[in-house]
């Protein structure tokens, strides 16, 4: 799944802008021949969700659709032409001239097909797109879950299973690009080092007849090249670099490799990727990158913001990573689902580090077998997609599988004691996921974010322990010392069974920007600070925590319950519009080194 490039062998059409949009919440559409136009349309923008664009589909999740036309250029008229959509939330069909070309179901990843048969010249073409974000409960993420202990106080609407708003859409662009007849299909790097010198292990798809090709790497101690003598459409070589300059946070350096398929002389198809080479290992109780240990600073975040809803939104990608640059971040995971290539582009180019998460947020184990192996196959599909997209990216260190799987009755215990429930149940299910993940990437550690309470047998199945903890907001809200002490008794003891890396991937306080107190009191800014102080400090005194991740980066809209105001999940340490809260200021002193330049590494755990 190749990014789409432009260059001298490839051309690409961006298609986003206004398209023709018709609600169908009869889902007589199709039957109506929308496939060949829409009847009543009107305009939408795209990529983006289409829940804030007008007052009437803020909660519309059923069918709509969307249509636009559109030229193919001449001269790509030898050439094969495909469409892709970077992500369609949550399943789509899609047309072409009013022939069918293909579905796909899930959200955040993207999709393309080969459209050369269906594309006319000289002529407009059309291109309508059936979207539907309907919540049921065999979905990833599941929604509509009846039973399940979720009730009451925790009720919400749209009924989701997960906390931040279902935005629907056309999330990301629709990009019509051409390759030539004989292209590369997939490119992965994989990159080692044997003492200072950087071994990339290069992977080459191509499509069409067994040509040869080349591989071009260029940077410090380079070029460096190689042939790509292909088999069945495979060719593979390994590239040695000398004294490699390492990618990493401080010095987030990039190779650039050209691939070229060639015919004789004459070059057929290229492309150019960015190479960071660096390892990433699990070593005890650190996480290393390029053999040193590493501790991660950052968040748990959102695509989330006014208007837009998901949309890519590129602005607003360059201000949240220079403000995880001021902050001292250095690492974010994709809570709950994975972001735009475009974020992943940025943090390879910026040094940070990712813990790149499916939409595997949820999950739940109450309503039989059947159901239970239907999210599993999605989530298997989705784990698949997301590393075909991502493997290539430095900045991406670790594969979340799932964030806070439930266990049965687990919502049920208010006390917080250990359910009574068979907590045996998902094991098959997390080590079929994990196992697929492994064998799909070998060179990355896997983890899941666990829920408080959550199976320590679902911990254990995981490379990197991650675990959401929220001492001192629903448990102990208002207590602070209590909950530093449950905080850090729990952190023993979790590491005195199971002996690997721990990063806290959640820990926050809803916070109403502008709200003070002394004491501190819940939902003053002041409470934040002397929160996440107190997870600050639990952590510098155990080597064993290898991260902390704050939930969350900014505010994020939500669905309506009576615990959150304005619809909106308040934890962030920005406001919604990036304005930062006391606890943004508190952060920075703790972990940006330019901040505080008599810091010592230690003190920044
Ligand atoms: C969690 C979830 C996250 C929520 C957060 C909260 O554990 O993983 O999606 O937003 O708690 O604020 O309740």
């Amino acid at each position: 799944m190749l990014y789409p490039q432009q260059n001298d062998r490839r051309n690409l059409l961006d298609l986003s802008g206004f398209w023709d949009f018709q609600l169908d919440p009869d889902d007589a559409g199709e039957r109506a021949g929308w496939v060949n136009g829409l009847t009543k349309p009107r305009q939408v923008a795209v990529p983006a969700s289409w829940n804030e664009q007008f007052q009437d589909t803020r909660d519309y999740l059923d069918a709509a659709w969307y249509a636009r036309r559109f030229y193919v250029p001449e001269n790509w008229r030898r050439q094969r032409v495909f469409l892709r959509i970077g992500s369609a939330n949550y399943a789509a069909q899609v047309w072409i001239n009013g022939r069918y070309v293909g579905d796909h179901e899930g959200g955040h990843l993207p999709f393309a097909f080969d459209v050369s048969d269906h594309v006319v010249w000289n002529e407009e073409n059309l291109v309508v797109i059936r979207v539907e974000g309907r919540l049921t409960p065999t979905r990833v993420p599941p929604g509509n879950v009846s039973g399940r202990g979720i009730g009451g106080l925790m009720s919400n609407y749209p009924r989701t299973s997960f906390d931040f708003f279902p935005y629907t859409g056309l999330h990301r662009p629709v990009i019509l690009y051409s390759v030539p007849q004989a292209y590369i299909r997939d490119v992965t790097v994989m990159t080692d080092l044997e003492g200072h010198t950087g071994v990339v292990k290069i992977a080459v798809e191509q499509a069409g007849d067994n040509l040869r090709g080349r591989a071009v790497l260029q940077g410090e101690g380079g070029p460096q090249s190689a042939d790509l003598v292909f088999a069945n459409g495979q060719a593979t070589t390994t590239l040695t670099v000398p004294n490699a300059r390492l990618w990493s946070t401080d010095d987030p350096y990039l190779y650039r490799l050209t691939v070229t398929l060639n015919d004789g002389d004459a070059v057929l198809d290229r492309y150019v990727l960015d190479v960071g080479i660096r390892t990433v290992a699990v070593d005890g109780s650190r996480i290393l990158l390029n053999g040193k240990p590493i501790f991660l600073t950052g968040f748990g975040r959102h695509e989330d913001f006014p208007i837009h809803g998901r949309g890519l939104n590129m602005p607003l990608i360059v201000k949240d990573y220079s403000l995880l640059k001021w902050i001292g971040a250095n690492s974010y995971r994709t809570s709950h689902y994975p972001y735009s290539e475009e974020q992943m582009w940025m943090a390879d180019h910026l040094g940070i580090l990712v813990i790149d998460e499916i939409p595997a947020v949820g999950l739940f184990f109450e309503d039989g077998k059947e159901n239970i192996q239907t999210r599993l196959a999605l989530c298997r599909q989705q784990i698949g997609e997301l590393i075909a997209r991502d493997k290539n990216h430095p900045g991406v260190i670790m594969w979340s599988v799932a964030n806070e799987p439930m266990p049965p009755n687990a919502l049920r215990q208010p006390d917080g004691s250990a359910p009574p429930a068979d907590r045996t149940v998902g094991i098959d299910f997390f080590r079929s996921l994990i196992e697929l993940t492994h064998h799909l990437d070998p060179t990355r550690p896997v983890t899941m974010a666990s829920l408080m309470n959550g199976p320590i047998e679902w911990m254990a199945l995981c490379d990197v322990v991650c675990i959401n903890r929220y001492w001192g907001w629903y448990v102990h809200g208002g207590q602070l010392d209590q909950a530093a002490q449950m905080l850090g008794q729990e952190l023993d003891s979790l590491y005195d069974t199971l002996r690997k890396p721990i990063i806290i991937s959640e820990f926050g306080a809803d916070t109403l920007a502008g709200h003070h107190s002394d004491p501190p009191e819940m939902w003053s800014e002041e409470y934040q600070v002397e929160m996440l102080r107190r997870y600050l400090d639990a952590a510098a005194t155990r080597p064993f925590v290898a991260g902390l991740h704050v939930w969350n980066f900014a505010d994020f809209k939500t669905a309506q319950g009576i615990i959150r105001t304005g619809g909106l999940n308040m934890k962030g340490v920005f406001t919604r519009d990036r304005r930062p809260k006391m606890a943004a200021h508190f952060l920075r002193q703790r972990w940006n080194k330019a901040a505080r330049p008599d810091t010592t590494e230690q003190d920044q755990a």
